[in-house]
């Protein structure tokens, strides 16, 4: 059995990604093999409960507010909406709902305790939930986990160097300290990041050290390929090759050997070839459903004709990690700490995300 290491050079990762294509894809397909069923796909349905309007600058994300892009915001969804939404999500074959919201962090109050009843709705539809809420402290991450979540996203996007590039609003170093105040609690972490913002190869390399050094390795990793959605400071930039994809799944599959590897963004972009050498390469989870959170995703009966062409069969919940159980709000041990965490703001100048602020207001 493949160790887990969690001493990975950039130098080792490089020369993984950059290994001729048959031999790593033997060597990721090989290590897939032993620690997972190379027939099994974990499918996650994505949920938008709060859409646009953040205040962020992310540099690829169409949610800014700041830059000028053309989707329809909305304010959080109800509870109900959001029953209806998952029950729909698991009739199609998912067995996880994630829930994301265009916050910078998670405030206590109104909301947040909303947000914490749609995680005990889901988990009673015995489904895996996820939420991706922006920065959490400790004390919020408790009680997502007391609600029963099973899975907390927060993406480290890119290398620690190419970070500064794209966003000016946090620093790399909250988004680590938000996966540690999830590590503390029962639930599980997912964390990864997109290829094609312009990064070198040396910043996939840099961002898998991030994560494949981490103890214990993330236990779902999400690599994107950048939606360039018209409007934000990443619209030009030329969409990567599928090889690129391949690649970056296959060293994903390396360095963390029983980590999900979840082919994220982009799909409908890729052939149905290309998306199998991406399984074969050691992805072996989707986000289904005809949308992400604001841009289009492949057709869910497409999906499952591609998985019946592969003999591909969706993953049940909970096979890896039991079901959490669920604490209702009336008996939860955590109180609102109300706390006023010092997240950074390090707000230094980058240039394509001040063209794309100042780009609207000329037109
Ligand atoms: N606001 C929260 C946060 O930033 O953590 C949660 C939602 S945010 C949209 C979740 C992740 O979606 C980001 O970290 C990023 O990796 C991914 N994402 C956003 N826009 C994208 C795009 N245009 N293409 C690919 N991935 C994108
Ligand atoms: C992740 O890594 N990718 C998902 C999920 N985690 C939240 C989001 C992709 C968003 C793509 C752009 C959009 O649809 O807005
Ligand atoms: Fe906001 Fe998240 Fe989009 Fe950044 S990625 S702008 S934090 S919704």
């Amino acid at each position: 059995m493949t160790e887990i290491r969690h001493n990975w050079t950039k130098e080792e990762i490089l020369a993984i990604y950059n290994t001729p294509m048959m031999e790593l894809l033997y060597q990721a397909a090989s290590v897939h093999r032993e620690h997972h069923d190379p027939n099994t796909v974990q499918v996650s349905t994505l949920l938008s409960i709060k859409t646009g309007g953040c205040p962020e600058d992310c540099g690829y994300c169409p949610q800014a507010a700041r830059y000028h892009t053309d989707i329809e915001g909305n304010d959080l969804m109800s509870v109900r909406q959001v029953k209806a939404q998952a029950l729909r999500a698991k009739s199609s074959g998912s067995s996880r709902v994630c829930m994301g919201a265009a916050w910078r962090n998670v405030k206590d109050g109104p909301e947040f305790d909303n947000v914490l009843e749609m995680v005990r709705t889901i988990n009673k539809l015995d489904m895996e939930v996820c939420c991706t809420l922006g920065m959490v402290t400790e004390n919020q991450a408790q009680r997502l986990a007391e609600a029963g979540l099973y899975a907390y996203n927060h993406n480290l996007d890119t290398s620690e160097d190419y970070y500064k590039d794209v966003i000016s609003t946090r620093a790399f170093e909250d988004r680590l300290d938000t996966i540690s105040n999830v590590r503390k609690t029962n639930v599980t972490v997912c964390s990864g990041g997109i290829i094609g913002m312009g990064e070198a190869v040396e910043d996939r390399a840099g961002m898998l050290v991030a994560l494949a050094t981490l103890d214990p390795q993330p236990e779902s990793v999400p690599i994107n390929a950048l939606v360039a959605v018209p409007g934000t400071p990443m619209e030009d930039i030329e969409p990567i090759s599928i090889w690129e994809m391949i690649r970056m799944v296959a060293t994903t599959r390396i360095v963390m050997p029983q980590t999900q590897v979840r082919l994220s963004a982009g799909r409908t972009e890729m052939s149905r070839e290309g998306q199998a050498m991406c399984f074969f390469a050691g992805a072996n989870s989707i986000f289904a459903g005809d949308k992400l959170l604001t841009t289009p995703n492949p057709d869910v009966t497409e999906d499952m004709k591609m998985f019946e062409h592969l003999g591909l069969n969706p993953q049940k919940p909970f096979v890896k990690k039991a079901q959490p159980d669920t604490v209702e709000a009336a008996d939860s041990q955590y109180e609102a700490l109300g706390e006023k965490p010092k997240w950074t703001r390090p707000e230094h100048t980058i240039e394509r995300n001040e063209a794309a602020k100042l780009a609207g207001k000329n037109s």
